[in-house]
């Protein structure tokens, strides 16, 4: 058994050295890898760049591993292989988060600091306005959300690329990730098992002014997954419990130190209802489970995606890990990465203008558009700006009647903008490249990384000539084969082919499983092989024709 939290979370790893105590779960699963003698992956090792990792685990391991049940007749000490690229991106991110202001406190004197929770740790306090930028406004955190929470730059960041009409927050605690969706797609679903939180989370919403694109739901995500009839979920994302502060004391985070939720079936249920699923995760996860998810499901490639803070000092703070379609038909990402500014979200974190405050409270209605032109008409420079006050306090028919006028253009210019919007598809984060290349298939751009990185995983010839050609003939299956495919013969040439003997190599075992597997791959593959072999021959052969015409010439002369 593992320990239980008071936030009902059981965690178990580092947690569980207690004498007396039975060896967890978790940490038996965790030790299946160092069995058959591979180190976990931590992505601290992998560089930005497209990687193939490679899980090797006995039959038995894996399907601990997912909860599946074996077949009585299988055997357990068979190894299994399983591949995946990984395509390794890394962000810096840089907050600019100024402490605002108590606006509303200065009007109407209430205090608008929330109640501090006295077991707050000091380190956890001093970062508030970096979890959420208006924690003055009431922002309102329960004990574990104090380090359980996504700081907003990197909610921010998720949310960016996460552009959709549909998002589902699996995880929605007290609304970090949930609000910032909301920000930016068209309708989010947050699903929390517990009530408290999620009325937390609404009323964090309410603070962003997102609270009506929000639909909580308190239900387990797992069944929630399982019984959703809804439009089309286009991305879930999943935050799950990491087992609290303690989960650094380990060398590396195993999902299964995390007892309860048990992140492979939050995982399997996210899969069974978005093909985009999106997971946040310690910066030392061992990338070889992310291997074993993606093989289950079916992702031939993921995006793990290194999230770096600037400051104190830069460091690696944590992992997102994208399992969807896009990591295989988007370019390559920039080798050394991107640095992005993160600032507040929600209202401006400008200083704050009491005059424009107190005229905010006498207007009528409060509505995105009036609260937009009454900025606008407040905020004008020094000489417009007093006179349309002076009209709007004065006689006060005639601002209000400025007010409808400019009300009904906005209305109108808003259900034009909405009527372009509805003719075109869901929002996507991909803007090149997809859609062009064939389903499964990898992007050009990526074929000879990935045709490299495949060599490197598996290919066990020392020759460079033949590392070349094997890697020639990988850019090549990569665009007949699919991706998926082709990581299933890999991963199998790499246990023993057809012609698996002492001395048959990885490439060779390769090229016999595919005469076996895909017989029309394999007859088109040795065609190109003959096409290339005589252009090949050709070019050597037209030079030296040349240079012997050049010396017929000459010696004419
Ligand atoms: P952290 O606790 O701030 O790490 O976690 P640390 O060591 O203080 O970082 P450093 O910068 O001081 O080195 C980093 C981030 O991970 C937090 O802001 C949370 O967003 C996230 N996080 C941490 N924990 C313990 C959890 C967790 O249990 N679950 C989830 N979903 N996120 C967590």
């Amino acid at each position: 058994m593992g320990l239980v939290r008071d936030n009902g979370v059981t965690i178990s790893g580092s947690n569980a050295d207690i004498p007396g105590e039975p060896q967890p779960t978790g940490r038996t699963l965790d030790e299946a890898a160092a069995e058959i003698g591979q180190r976990p992956l931590l992505p601290a090792e992998v560089p930005p760049g497209i990687t193939v990792a490679v899980a090797r685990r006995s039959r038995q391991r894996r399907a601990e591993f997912h909860g599946w049940r074996l077949a009585d007749t299988q055997d357990e000490q068979e190894q299994v292989v399983q591949a995946c690229v990984l395509v390794v991106s890394q962000t810096s991110l840089v907050h600019y988060t100024k402490r605002p202001k108590p606006l509303r406190a200065a009007l109407d004197g209430s205090t608008a600091v929330p109640e501090i929770e006295p077991l707050v740790d000091e380190k956890y306090w001093k970062r508030r306005y970096n979890y959420f930028a208006r924690f003055d406004e009431g922002v309102r955190m329960d004990p574990a959300a104090w380090f359980e929470v996504t700081p907003e730059s990197v909610a921010r960041h998720i949310a960016d690329r996460m552009k959709y009409n549909l998002v589902v927050d699996g995880t929605c605690g007290v609304g970090g990730n949930a609000i910032q969706f909301a920000l930016n797609s068209h309708r989010v679903i947050a699903v929390d098992t517990m009530a408290e939180r999620l009325q937390d989370a609404a009323h964090n919403a309410g603070i962003y002014g997102v609270r009506d694109r929000i639909e909580f739901v308190c239900d387990d995500f797992a069944h929630f997954a399982k019984t959703y009839h809804g439009p089309q979920i286009d991305a879930v994302f999943l935050s799950p419990p990491w087992g609290g502060p303690a989960h650094l004391d380990a060398h590396h985070f195993a999902l299964k130190d995390v007892e309860c939720p048990d992140i492979i079936q939050l995982f399997a249920a996210a899969a069974s209802v978005s093909k985009r699923v999106v997971l946040y995760l310690p910066r030392h996860a061992d990338l070889h489970e992310m291997v074993l998810l993606a093989s289950a499901h079916g992702f031939a490639a993921v995006e793990v995606e290194k999230v770096f803070f600037e400051y104190p000092t830069p460091h690696l703070k944590l992992c997102v890990i994208y399992f969807w379609p896009e990591a295989l038909t988007c370019p390559p990402p920039a080798a050394k990465g991107s640095k992005k500014k993160v600032g507040p979200t929600g209202q401006p974190n400008s200083k704050p203008n009491l005059l424009q405050e107190a005229a905010r409270q006498q207007l009528p209605c409060e509505s995105p558009c009036t609260t937009k032109l009454r900025d606008g008409l407040l905020g004008l420079p020094p000489l417009a700006g007093p006179v349309l006050r002076a009209m709007y306090c004065r006689f006060h028919y005639v601002g209000k009647y400025a007010v409808a006028v400019a009300l009904a253009f906005e209305r109108q210019q808003a259900r034009v903008a909405g009527q372009r919007n509805r003719g075109s598809e869901a929002l996507s984060p991909v803007k090149e490249g997809a859609g062009s290349v064939a389903e499964g298939f990898c992007h050009p751009a990526l074929r000879a990384p990935v045709a490299s990185a495949l060599c490197q995983a598996f290919d066990d010839c020392s020759g460079i000539e033949a590392n070349r050609e094997s890697a020639a003939r990988l850019k090549w299956l990569l665009a007949e084969v699919p991706l998926l495919d082709l990581l299933c013969v890999a991963s199998d040439a790499s246990t023993g082919g057809p012609s698996s003997n002492a001395v048959s190599t990885w490439g060779s075992r390769l090229v016999d499983l595919l005469e076996t597997r895909l017989p029309e791959v394999y007859h088109r593959m040795l065609a190109w092989r003959k096409t290339a072999a005589l252009q090949a021959s050709a070019t050597l052969t037209t030079p030296s024709s040349e240079q012997s015409q050049t010396k017929r010439i000459s010696a004419r002369r």
